[in-house]
């Protein structure tokens, strides 16, 4: 029996000798090898990815999405060829929140970029985003990526603090204005009486290469033709490698400016010609990509930071059947055309399930291949599988701030409005108890309110706002302005 047991042993080993023989080309070729090949090229594979966010841009200013009078080919082919979202939600009702949220996957109230008051940096603003957060570019050049911002910047005045330029944040190239278009009215009368003013020489906005001021003021009726140049360029310079594009357009936030080729064109008026300039730009950058050869390896979204902003009559946008516009929590605030491309990789589709910018970050770390931070909430989740058709995504609830409060909040088909207020103008907050619930998907105008029929949804909604507000820890508001008493004879650009 022993003898027996130590011949089957030896044969036992002998035969896994012969299968360690067996195996170890397998297991070469089947691990080992890709691992191999990953190390030296591990950003080979990874997808570019383009972000093109328009200012202040309605949910009913595209042809794709219902507008009745701009012409939005480009946009509207995108949407064609990719994913139109119907329901795709900014972080934020207005600007600086919003593009907070967008670079870091979080809620602005988490990083202090939010405000009651104000509400955006302003130019004489002395804070900005936080170094200690991370952002989409400074992620994505772990992965071996080439980053651009070419656009709005609005999270911080480097002129007054130069830790807050673009390239501290992950952006080997920036070119732009340091905020919205309409901070810099010029001193000398006679100036601008209105954001309306359609007059160039009341604006006296700077115009950045990297750190150096080279125009001011901007000649805002070129700013969308050079901000595309300059994101053709760059496309260009790094086909070889992979990039991340991040295009925020100065338009159309008010003052409106069209180049010579696009103004007087619209049947909208000067709003529309704007709107069409920058379907223009879109058609360019997804032009060059294909030229290229590189639109099956780009991830390229489209969408607006917030609202139209609807005081500004005929210059604001269009919500569409939405309620209200920017500066609001009612869906015409923060629901704005949302546009994914990348063919042979998304498949052309109307998409219903609701989405929000801040998954833009999470989604694109995933793509490339890199890790959403662990030692701090992300609220973005990964909707790759919503964009591919490869399964479950796992967003649950979205939340709706305005400014430093939570307003109201979705889940699923449901909203619930806690707190309402029109975006601008001298109404108070109102606060609803119960709050106002929506059927969004059926409703998205918000016309009918059904809390007394689904206490029970409204008692889900408001588990899930509390499961929230337990995750929010105080942070410094970056927003609030010094004192008046301050100095204010500072560089402000
Ligand atoms: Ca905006």
């Amino acid at each position: 029996m022993t003898t027996e047991k130590t011949e089957h042993t030896e044969k036992g080993n002998h035969m896994k000798a012969i299968d360690n023989q067996i195996t170890f080309p397998r297991f070469f070729f089947v691990l080992l090898l890709p691992c191999l090949l990953c190390l030296p090229w591990s950003t080979s594979a990874a997808p570019n990815i383009v972000i093109i966010l328009a200012d202040d841009l309605g949910y009913g200013d595209l042809g794709c999405y219902g507008s009745p009078n701009i012409r939005t080919p480009n946009l509207d082919r995108m949407a064609a060829q990719g994913l139109r979202f119907t329901d795709f939600y900014s972080a934020a009702e207005v600007c600086t929140p919003s593009r907070a949220a967008l670079l870091t996957g979080r809620y602005p109230i988490r990083s202090g970029m939010c405000n009651d008051q104000h509400r955006v940096i302003r130019n004489i603003s002395t804070g900005g985003l936080p170094a200690d957060e991370i952002t989409l570019p400074q992620a994505l050049k772990t992965r071996g990526y080439a980053t651009a911002c070419i656009g709005k910047w609005h999270l911080g005045n480097w002129a007054i603090n130069p830790a807050y330029h673009p390239r501290k944040y992950g952006f080997d190239f920036y070119f732009g204005l340091p905020h919205s278009n309409d901070m810099n009215p010029t001193n000398a009368p006679p100036r601008a009486t209105s954001r309306l003013d359609q007059d160039p020489k009341w604006w006296n906005a700077p115009l950045y290469r990297n750190e150096e001021l080279i125009e001011r003021p901007t000649d805002q009726t070129q700013l969308t033709r050079r901000y595309t140049e300059e994101a053709v360029k760059f496309i260009h310079e790094n086909k070889s490698r992979p990039f991340f594009l991040y295009l925020p357009h100065s338009f159309p936030h008010v003052p409106l400016f069209a180049s010579e080729k696009f103004r007087g064109k619209s049947a909208r008026g000067l709003y529309g010609d704007v709107v069409e300039e920058l379907d223009w730009s879109v058609g360019e950058v997804l032009k060059t990509l294909r030229a290229e050869g590189l639109e099956t390896n780009t991830l390229v979204f489209f969408t607006s930071d917030n609202g139209p902003w609807l005081i500004m009559d005929q210059s604001g946008g269009s919500a569409g059947p939405l309620r209200d516009g920017k500066g609001s929590t009612w869906e015409g605030g923060m629901r704005v055309p949302g546009i994914a491309w990348w063919p042979g990789r998304i498949q052309p589709q109307v998409q219903r399930e609701f989405a929000c910018m801040m998954d833009l970050f999470t989604t694109s770390l995933k793509l490339a291949g890199a890790d959403a931070p662990k030692d701090r909430a992300v609220d973005g989740v990964d909707i790759a599988p919503l964009l591919f058709g490869t399964g479950k995504w796992e967003r649950e609830a979205f939340f709706f701030y305005r400014g430093t409060q939570l307003y109201a909040a979705r889940l699923g088909p449901w909203k619930a409005n806690l707190i309402t207020r029109t975006g601008y103008g001298p109404e108070k907050p109102q606060t609803n108890s119960p709050p106002l619930l929506f059927n969004v998907a059926q409703d998205p105008s918000e016309r009918f309110n059904v809390a007394s029929n689904h206490t029970d949804i409204i008692a889900e909604i408001e588990l899930a706002v509390a499961k929230h507000r337990a995750t929010i820890k105080p942070v410094k508001n970056q927003l609030i302005d010094p004192p008046t008493s301050a100095p204010r004879k500072v560089a402000v650009p």
